[in-house]
Protein backbone atom coordinates (compact mmCIF):
# COMPACT_ATOMS: atom_id res chain seq x y z
CA UNK A 1 0.00 0.00 0.00
CA UNK A 2 0.99 3.60 -1.03
CA UNK A 3 1.85 5.43 1.99
CA UNK A 4 0.89 9.11 2.75
CA UNK A 5 4.43 9.92 2.59
CA UNK A 6 4.49 8.78 -1.15
CA UNK A 7 4.41 11.58 -3.84
CA UNK A 8 4.20 11.98 -7.79
CA UNK A 9 7.42 13.68 -8.09
CA UNK A 10 6.80 17.07 -9.89
CA UNK A 11 8.42 20.68 -8.99
CA UNK A 12 6.46 21.50 -6.54
CA UNK A 13 8.40 18.56 -4.18
CA UNK A 14 11.50 20.41 -4.38
CA UNK A 15 11.33 23.26 -6.68
CA UNK A 16 11.55 25.63 -3.22
CA UNK A 17 14.62 23.74 -2.78
CA UNK A 18 16.22 24.70 -5.77
CA UNK A 19 18.98 27.09 -5.44
CA UNK A 20 18.73 29.78 -8.10
CA UNK A 21 21.37 31.92 -8.79
CA UNK A 22 22.12 35.28 -6.17
CA UNK A 23 22.92 38.46 -7.64
CA UNK A 24 25.74 38.72 -5.55
CA UNK A 25 27.42 35.68 -5.78
CA UNK A 26 30.14 34.18 -6.79
CA UNK A 27 31.47 30.46 -8.49
CA UNK A 28 32.58 29.15 -5.06
CA UNK A 29 29.41 29.94 -3.82
CA UNK A 30 27.59 27.76 -6.01
CA UNK A 31 29.80 24.78 -5.08
CA UNK A 32 32.19 22.55 -6.19
CA UNK A 33 31.77 18.99 -7.81
CA UNK A 34 33.96 16.33 -7.99
CA UNK A 35 33.50 13.45 -10.70
CA UNK A 36 36.19 10.59 -10.55
CA UNK A 37 37.04 9.51 -14.23
CA UNK A 38 37.66 6.23 -15.49
CA UNK A 39 40.29 4.81 -17.37
CA UNK A 40 38.79 3.07 -19.84
CA UNK A 41 35.41 4.70 -20.68
CA UNK A 42 35.86 8.00 -20.40
CA UNK A 43 32.75 8.69 -21.93
CA UNK A 44 30.41 8.22 -18.77
CA UNK A 45 32.61 10.67 -16.71
CA UNK A 46 32.52 13.56 -19.88
CA UNK A 47 28.87 13.24 -19.41
CA UNK A 48 28.22 13.02 -15.67
CA UNK A 49 30.54 15.79 -15.77
CA UNK A 50 29.14 17.97 -18.03
CA UNK A 51 25.99 17.72 -16.75
CA UNK A 52 26.71 18.14 -13.35
CA UNK A 53 27.79 21.84 -14.67
CA UNK A 54 24.34 22.09 -16.25
CA UNK A 55 22.82 21.83 -13.13
CA UNK A 56 24.64 24.63 -12.00
CA UNK A 57 27.91 23.88 -10.09
CA UNK A 58 29.69 26.10 -9.46
CA UNK A 59 32.75 24.31 -10.15
CA UNK A 60 32.88 20.84 -11.95
CA UNK A 61 36.33 19.12 -11.75
CA UNK A 62 37.35 15.44 -13.04
CA UNK A 63 40.03 13.39 -11.32
CA UNK A 64 41.58 11.88 -13.89
CA UNK A 65 43.75 8.52 -14.26
CA UNK A 66 47.08 9.77 -15.37
CA UNK A 67 46.52 6.91 -18.62
CA UNK A 68 43.53 8.93 -19.57
CA UNK A 69 44.64 12.17 -18.22
CA UNK A 70 44.66 13.64 -22.14
CA UNK A 71 41.02 12.67 -23.23
CA UNK A 72 39.24 14.36 -20.54
CA UNK A 73 41.57 17.48 -21.08
CA UNK A 74 40.85 17.95 -24.56
CA UNK A 75 37.17 16.79 -24.31
CA UNK A 76 36.07 18.73 -21.27
CA UNK A 77 36.41 22.62 -21.74
CA UNK A 78 34.30 24.43 -19.20
CA UNK A 79 35.33 21.68 -16.48
CA UNK A 80 38.68 21.60 -15.15
CA UNK A 81 40.78 18.23 -14.89
CA UNK A 82 42.86 17.42 -12.33
CA UNK A 83 45.28 14.24 -12.79
CA UNK A 84 44.98 11.37 -9.75
CA UNK A 85 48.11 10.07 -8.38
CA UNK A 86 49.93 7.22 -9.26
CA UNK A 87 48.54 5.25 -6.01
CA UNK A 88 45.31 5.73 -7.05
CA UNK A 89 44.17 8.05 -3.78
CA UNK A 90 41.95 11.06 -3.98
CA UNK A 91 43.34 12.22 -1.06
CA UNK A 92 45.09 15.47 -2.73
CA UNK A 93 42.17 16.30 -4.95
CA UNK A 94 39.52 15.59 -1.57
CA UNK A 95 41.84 17.51 0.80
CA UNK A 96 39.93 21.13 -0.37
CA UNK A 97 37.44 21.74 2.06
CA UNK A 98 35.28 23.49 -0.55
CA UNK A 99 34.77 20.31 -2.61
CA UNK A 100 30.77 19.18 -1.42
CA UNK A 101 29.92 16.85 -3.81
CA UNK A 102 31.73 13.68 -5.85
CA UNK A 103 30.65 11.10 -7.92
CA UNK A 104 32.15 8.00 -8.34
CA UNK A 105 31.37 4.76 -10.41
CA UNK A 106 30.54 5.77 -14.34
CA UNK A 107 32.56 4.46 -16.53
CA UNK A 108 34.40 3.39 -13.23
CA UNK A 109 34.94 -0.56 -13.94
CA UNK A 110 34.79 -3.19 -11.66
CA UNK A 111 38.05 -2.94 -9.32
CA UNK A 112 39.56 -2.71 -6.32
CA UNK A 113 40.69 1.07 -7.18
CA UNK A 114 36.72 1.79 -7.85
CA UNK A 115 35.59 0.42 -4.21
CA UNK A 116 38.59 2.39 -2.75
CA UNK A 117 37.41 5.65 -4.34
CA UNK A 118 34.14 5.03 -3.23
CA UNK A 119 34.94 4.48 0.45
CA UNK A 120 37.39 7.47 0.29
CA UNK A 121 34.66 9.86 -1.21
CA UNK A 122 32.68 8.51 1.55
CA UNK A 123 34.79 9.25 4.25
CA UNK A 124 34.60 13.13 4.72
CA UNK A 125 31.55 15.52 5.29
CA UNK A 126 30.27 15.89 1.86
CA UNK A 127 27.22 15.03 -0.04
CA UNK A 128 28.14 11.58 -2.45
CA UNK A 129 26.62 9.70 -5.86
CA UNK A 130 27.72 6.61 -6.09
CA UNK A 131 26.54 5.20 -9.46
CA UNK A 132 27.08 2.17 -11.68
CA UNK A 133 30.05 0.14 -10.80
CA UNK A 134 30.59 2.26 -7.56
CA UNK A 135 27.57 0.17 -6.42
CA UNK A 136 28.50 -3.28 -8.58
CA UNK A 137 31.66 -3.17 -7.25
CA UNK A 138 30.13 -3.86 -4.01
CA UNK A 139 28.18 -6.60 -4.78
CA UNK A 140 29.75 -9.04 -2.37
CA UNK A 141 29.74 -6.94 0.39
CA UNK A 142 27.23 -4.58 0.51
CA UNK A 143 27.48 -4.36 4.22
CA UNK A 144 30.74 -2.77 4.29
CA UNK A 145 29.17 0.18 1.71
CA UNK A 146 26.25 0.16 4.24
CA UNK A 147 28.75 0.53 7.20
CA UNK A 148 30.57 4.01 5.10
CA UNK A 149 27.58 5.84 4.34
CA UNK A 150 27.60 8.33 7.09
CA UNK A 151 26.41 11.87 5.19
CA UNK A 152 24.32 12.86 2.25
CA UNK A 153 24.60 9.72 0.31
CA UNK A 154 22.31 9.31 -3.32
CA UNK A 155 22.87 5.81 -4.59
CA UNK A 156 21.32 5.76 -7.86
CA UNK A 157 21.42 1.86 -9.37
CA UNK A 158 19.19 0.14 -12.24
CA UNK A 159 17.95 -2.90 -11.86
CA UNK A 160 20.33 -4.81 -12.17
CA UNK A 161 22.67 -3.14 -10.00
CA UNK A 162 20.03 -2.25 -7.24
CA UNK A 163 19.48 -6.28 -7.12
CA UNK A 164 23.26 -6.82 -6.71
CA UNK A 165 23.49 -4.70 -3.59
CA UNK A 166 20.21 -5.19 -1.84
CA UNK A 167 18.04 -8.40 -1.70
CA UNK A 168 14.39 -6.89 -0.86
CA UNK A 169 11.17 -8.21 -1.53
CA UNK A 170 7.72 -6.65 -2.49
CA UNK A 171 6.76 -3.80 -5.31
CA UNK A 172 9.16 -1.58 -6.37
CA UNK A 173 7.99 1.36 -4.22
CA UNK A 174 8.68 -1.26 -0.64
CA UNK A 175 12.14 -2.30 -2.39
CA UNK A 176 13.25 1.35 -3.05
CA UNK A 177 11.94 2.55 0.84
CA UNK A 178 13.75 -0.78 2.17
CA UNK A 179 16.80 0.00 0.41
CA UNK A 180 17.18 3.09 1.40
CA UNK A 181 16.66 2.51 5.24
CA UNK A 182 18.93 -0.44 5.15
CA UNK A 183 21.73 1.48 3.68
CA UNK A 184 21.27 4.97 4.74
CA UNK A 185 21.13 6.92 1.56
CA UNK A 186 18.81 8.42 -0.64
CA UNK A 187 18.13 5.33 -3.32
CA UNK A 188 16.90 6.48 -6.68
CA UNK A 189 15.40 3.17 -8.34
CA UNK A 190 15.66 3.64 -11.86
CA UNK A 191 13.15 3.24 -14.88
CA UNK A 192 10.55 4.01 -16.51
CA UNK A 193 9.11 5.10 -12.90
CA UNK A 194 12.11 5.51 -10.55
CA UNK A 195 11.63 5.54 -7.16
CA UNK A 196 13.25 7.63 -5.24
CA UNK A 197 13.20 6.73 -1.51
CA UNK A 198 15.01 8.30 1.51
CA UNK A 199 16.01 6.48 4.96
CA UNK A 200 13.15 8.17 6.66
CA UNK A 201 10.74 7.12 4.60
CA UNK A 202 9.48 9.68 2.14
CA UNK A 203 9.33 8.83 -1.34
CA UNK A 204 8.57 10.17 -4.76
CA UNK A 205 7.60 8.10 -7.99
CA UNK A 206 8.84 10.04 -11.00
CA UNK A 207 6.68 9.78 -13.56
CA UNK A 208 7.33 11.84 -16.98
CA UNK A 209 10.73 9.94 -17.99
CA UNK A 210 10.30 8.86 -21.87
CA UNK A 211 11.42 5.27 -22.97
CA UNK A 212 14.00 7.09 -25.42
CA UNK A 213 15.86 7.52 -22.08
CA UNK A 214 16.99 3.17 -22.53
CA UNK A 215 20.08 4.40 -24.17
CA UNK A 216 23.46 4.23 -23.31
CA UNK A 217 24.74 6.90 -20.99
CA UNK A 218 21.99 8.33 -19.61
CA UNK A 219 22.19 7.14 -16.16
CA UNK A 220 25.76 8.80 -16.19
CA UNK A 221 23.90 12.17 -17.03
CA UNK A 222 21.95 11.65 -14.26
CA UNK A 223 24.69 10.89 -11.39
CA UNK A 224 26.03 13.78 -12.75
CA UNK A 225 23.31 16.52 -12.65
CA UNK A 226 22.27 14.91 -9.10
CA UNK A 227 26.21 16.10 -7.92
CA UNK A 228 26.02 19.29 -9.05
CA UNK A 229 22.38 19.88 -7.22
CA UNK A 230 24.23 18.57 -3.76
CA UNK A 231 27.03 20.67 -4.84
CA UNK A 232 24.86 23.87 -4.57
CA UNK A 233 23.41 22.40 -1.22
CA UNK A 234 20.03 21.54 -1.72
CA UNK A 235 18.96 17.92 0.70
CA UNK A 236 19.98 14.86 -0.94
CA UNK A 237 16.64 13.53 -1.09
CA UNK A 238 15.11 17.14 -3.09
CA UNK A 239 18.48 17.25 -5.40
CA UNK A 240 17.85 13.32 -6.50
CA UNK A 241 13.61 14.44 -6.93
CA UNK A 242 14.54 17.08 -9.05
CA UNK A 243 17.74 15.82 -11.23
CA UNK A 244 15.18 12.90 -11.91
CA UNK A 245 12.78 15.14 -13.06
CA UNK A 246 14.55 17.40 -14.83
CA UNK A 247 16.57 14.52 -16.49
CA UNK A 248 12.99 13.51 -18.19
CA UNK A 249 12.12 17.07 -18.95
CA UNK A 250 15.00 17.50 -20.92
CA UNK A 251 14.28 13.86 -22.82
CA UNK A 252 11.36 15.11 -23.61
CA UNK A 253 12.87 17.54 -26.65
CA UNK A 254 13.52 14.93 -28.60
CA UNK A 255 12.41 11.45 -30.18
CA UNK A 256 13.84 8.18 -31.13
CA UNK A 257 17.38 8.54 -31.61
CA UNK A 258 18.11 10.60 -28.92
CA UNK A 259 21.67 10.05 -27.50
CA UNK A 260 22.96 10.80 -23.92
CA UNK A 261 24.62 13.79 -24.83
CA UNK A 262 21.77 15.62 -26.16
CA UNK A 263 20.37 15.90 -22.46
CA UNK A 264 23.16 18.16 -20.43
CA UNK A 265 22.44 20.92 -23.19
CA UNK A 266 18.81 21.19 -22.62
CA UNK A 267 19.11 21.49 -19.17
CA UNK A 268 19.21 25.37 -18.63
CA UNK A 269 15.81 25.81 -20.77
CA UNK A 270 14.14 23.45 -18.01
CA UNK A 271 15.55 25.36 -15.78
CA UNK A 272 14.52 28.54 -17.48
CA UNK A 273 11.03 26.98 -17.49
CA UNK A 274 10.63 27.08 -13.85
CA UNK A 275 11.75 30.20 -13.21
P1 LIG B 1 20.32 -8.96 -18.36
O1 LIG B 1 20.82 -8.71 -19.73
O2 LIG B 1 18.96 -8.40 -18.09
O3 LIG B 1 20.55 -10.34 -17.85
P2 LIG B 1 26.25 -3.48 -16.00
P3 LIG B 1 25.80 -0.97 -17.45
C1 LIG B 1 21.21 -6.21 -16.09
C2 LIG B 1 29.24 2.49 -18.17
N1 LIG B 1 28.69 3.14 -19.36
N2 LIG B 1 19.28 -1.49 -17.17
C3 LIG B 1 21.28 -6.70 -17.53
O4 LIG B 1 21.32 -8.10 -17.41
C4 LIG B 1 28.51 2.64 -16.88
O5 LIG B 1 28.71 3.89 -16.26
C5 LIG B 1 29.54 3.90 -20.09
C6 LIG B 1 20.45 -2.03 -17.54
C7 LIG B 1 22.56 -6.17 -18.08
O6 LIG B 1 23.22 -7.12 -18.90
C8 LIG B 1 29.16 1.53 -16.11
O7 LIG B 1 30.44 1.96 -15.63
C9 LIG B 1 29.15 4.61 -21.19
N3 LIG B 1 20.86 -3.30 -17.20
C10 LIG B 1 29.38 0.45 -17.15
O8 LIG B 1 29.25 1.11 -18.40
C11 LIG B 1 27.76 4.51 -21.71
C12 LIG B 1 20.01 -4.03 -16.46
O9 LIG B 1 22.45 -5.61 -15.81
C13 LIG B 1 23.37 -5.85 -16.88
C14 LIG B 1 18.77 -3.51 -16.06
C15 LIG B 1 28.40 -0.69 -17.06
O10 LIG B 1 27.07 -0.16 -16.95
C16 LIG B 1 27.10 3.24 -21.23
C17 LIG B 1 24.21 -4.62 -17.11
O11 LIG B 1 24.95 -4.35 -15.93
C18 LIG B 1 27.30 2.98 -19.75
O12 LIG B 1 26.53 3.88 -18.97
C19 LIG B 1 18.40 -2.22 -16.42
N4 LIG B 1 17.26 -1.64 -16.06
N5 LIG B 1 18.15 -4.47 -15.34
C20 LIG B 1 30.12 5.51 -21.84
N6 LIG B 1 29.67 6.33 -22.79
O13 LIG B 1 31.30 5.52 -21.48
C21 LIG B 1 18.96 -5.50 -15.32
N7 LIG B 1 20.10 -5.28 -15.96
O14 LIG B 1 27.17 -4.00 -17.08
O15 LIG B 1 26.83 -3.38 -14.63
O16 LIG B 1 25.64 -2.09 -16.36
O17 LIG B 1 24.65 -0.12 -17.26
O18 LIG B 1 26.08 -1.51 -18.81
P1 LIG C 1 21.42 3.72 -16.90
O1 LIG C 1 20.86 2.36 -17.09
O2 LIG C 1 22.27 3.83 -15.70
O3 LIG C 1 22.13 4.25 -18.12
O4 LIG C 1 20.21 4.71 -16.65
C1 LIG C 1 19.21 4.80 -17.61
C2 LIG C 1 18.34 6.05 -17.41
O5 LIG C 1 17.27 6.00 -18.33
C3 LIG C 1 17.71 6.12 -16.03
O6 LIG C 1 17.50 7.47 -15.69
C4 LIG C 1 16.36 5.41 -16.26
O7 LIG C 1 15.38 5.83 -15.32
C5 LIG C 1 16.02 5.85 -17.66
N1 LIG C 1 15.24 4.82 -18.35
C6 LIG C 1 15.67 3.59 -18.67
N2 LIG C 1 14.69 2.90 -19.31
C7 LIG C 1 13.62 3.73 -19.38
C8 LIG C 1 12.29 3.60 -19.92
N3 LIG C 1 11.87 2.49 -20.51
N4 LIG C 1 11.46 4.67 -19.80
C9 LIG C 1 11.87 5.80 -19.23
N5 LIG C 1 13.11 5.97 -18.71
C10 LIG C 1 13.97 4.95 -18.77
MG1 LIG D 1 24.29 3.49 -15.53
Amino acid sequence: AVSPAVFENTPRQWLHAYPWPQVQGHKYQRGHAIVVGGRLMTGAARLAATACARTGAGLVTVAAPLMAFQIYATALTSVMVHPIRESGSLEDILADARINAVVVGPGAGISDMTRKHALQALGGDRAVVLDADAISVFGSDAQALFDAIRGPCVLTPHEGEFNRIFHVEGSKLQRALDAARQSGAVVVYKGHDTVIAAPDGRAFINTNAPPILATGGTGDVLGGMVAGLLAQGMDAFLAAAAAVWMHGQAARQFGPGLIAEDLPGQIPRVLRRLQ
